[in-house]
């Protein structure tokens, strides 16, 4: 079968969208780091706008910083992907261009470092997920014992973290006398241009206090909030865009037709006009952030670990789970007073439901339940905490940690397994298996740093082991329904 490339894409069917501009005209004006499905089908999709109307010194250049799989599947087609967007029957089809020079960072750190020295860039922007920023979600410290850390320090020409590329490359810049890009974190977490600053600073001044002060007092690093949901490409999606391309995709996006981007407008160096597509730009993003972290990531995670426990893989078939559902809901019910005034939490939630029902997406539970233990704090415990603090109820609350912890012993109720695919929890040695007794297992979870902190507070410790025995007793969705009528 014929495979999509530049010289093949007037091969393409009419109704396939594809870009409208002269590839080999455009300047690399971004520099993206991680290469995954997020960037291609959200900063990746908006930036084509901007590129088909003309805009083309924003070209992409992107970089894997761990594998090569999407470089090598993308290679042969010259950067070419296609993003599918499918909600329920409805689909839209499109070939996106906006990524030309692609690299692999542990293949050749010297070939990524002289393209992020390139004076043509002036935003570098990352979807690393949280764990790629090295530094703990729950303090905002860089992890100076992470070995990579240590790594970078020691060895800052050839550097194996995000964080390390970025200090690296500015440092070639202000001694080129080329000025500094801005640095675009694009992750899910709170304030993440300010994490990500605190982080880089922290990690300048360990290697040189001058760089620190250079990237405190002249590199912006605004915040933003994305939205998309994006779930990993399977077999089946690309068979399908195959089917509707007549031509093979060896690794197209799908995603929901639905995004957001928020962005705090902050780039001295300039930047695309997004706005062209829909992105808002904000003074104060956090409104929007902790809506969207709280109420939907928050609900992914709930989900996630329940949906997984009762042996529903994807987020449409727990959601369709009258008893996970009414969870969700009594969560956002819960969670609503920590919301900004001015936000329409009933419209939003409303619509968020809609997007889990997206049968079209097959999101696996499974997916969102990655790294779990980086995701928490910021999701659910730290609006748990604020409620706490002005003594409102939460069981609801109490009850998804519980779930988190039933998620992560290893079986689900089926009798299938369920793998933890969470490194920071493999490697921590206290982890109570799961034959151990309630009252020990929350004791040690409530007692997990990464997540708690300084420890999670007797009151909503018991409530969790409440939530957890009677998971045990009933089984998860029994036991959601016990506590949501009050009986437990
Ligand atoms: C999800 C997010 O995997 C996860 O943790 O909650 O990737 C979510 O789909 C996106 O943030 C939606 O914008």
């Amino acid at each position: 079968m014929t495979r999509l490339s530049r010289p093949t894409l007037d091969q393409l069917p009419k109704a396939v969208a594809r870009p409208r501009y002269d590839r080999a005209a455009l300047r690399t004006g971004i520099l993206h780091l991680g290469l995954g499905a997020f960037c291609r089908a959200h900063q990746a999709a908006l930036t084509e706008d901007c590129l088909n109307a003309g805009a083309t010194e924003w070209g992409m250049a992107a970089a894997s910083l761990r594998s090569s799989d999407t470089r090598d599947a993308l290679a042969p087609q010259d950067g070419l992907y296609t993003l599918a967007l499918r909600e329920n029957e409805n689909q839209s089809i499109q070939v996106i261009g906006a990524i030309g020079p692609m690299f692999v960072a542990p293949q050749n750190p010297g070939a990524l470092l002289a393209g992020m020295s390139d004076p043509d860039v002036r935003i570098v922007s990352l979807t690393v997920t949280e764990k790629g920023y090295t530094a703990d979600v729950a303090t905002g410290d860089l992890r100076l014992d992470n070995r990579d850390v240590q790594h970078d320090l020691a060895h800052p020409e050839a550097p194996r973290t995000a964080l390390g590329f970025v200090l690296r490359a500015l440092a070639l810049r202000r001694a080129a006398g080329t000025p500094p890009f801005t640095v675009l974190s694009c992750d899910n977490l709170p304030g993440n241009g300010h994490f990500l600053r605190r982080a880089l600073v922290q990690f300048a001044e360990a290697a040189d206090p001058a760089l620190g002060r250079f990237i405190a007092d002249d590199v912006a690093c605004p915040s933003c909030m994305v939205d998309r949901i994006v779930p990993a490409t399977t077999g089946a999606d690309r068979a399908m865009v195959a089917h509707r391309l007549g031509m093979q995709d060896a690794w197209p996006v799908l995603a929901e037709p639905f995004f957001q981007w928020v962005i705090e407008d902050r780039f001295p160096s300039g930047r695309p006009e997004w706005e062209r597509s829909g992105a808002e730009f904000v003074a104060d993003v956090a409104p929007h952030e902790a809506m969207k972290l709280r109420l939907l990531n928050g609900a992914h995670s709930t989900i996630a670990a329940m949906g997984r426990v009762a042996g529903l893989a994807t987020v449409a078939k727990a959601v369709a789970d009258p008893a996970i559902r009414a969870t969700i809901r009594a969560c956002w019910a819960e969670l609503a007073p920590t919301i900004a005034p001015g936000i329409d939490v009933a419209g939003y939630t409303a619509r968020l439901l809609a997007r889990f029902d997206n049968a079209a997406l097959n999101h696996r539970c499974a997916q969102i339940a990655t790294d779990a233990s980086l995701k928490l704090p910021q999701r659910i415990v730290a609006p748990l905490r604020e409620l706490h603090s002005k003594g409102r109820a939460t069981p609801m609350l109490t009850f998804s940690l519980a779930a988190w912890i039933r998620s992560c012993q290893g079986q689900d109720e089926t009798g299938a397994a369920m793998p933890l695919c969470d490194p920071q929890l493999e490697t921590w040695t206290g982890r109570p298996g799961p034959g151990v007794p309630v009252d020990q297992t929350v004791r040690a979870f409530a007692g997990f740093a990464p997540v708690f902190g300084p420890g999670l507070e007797p009151d909503l410790a018991a409530s969790v082991r409440e939530a957890l025995a009677d998971m045990r007793t009933f089984g998860i969705l029994s036991a959601a329904r016990r506590r949501l009528s009050g009986a437990s």
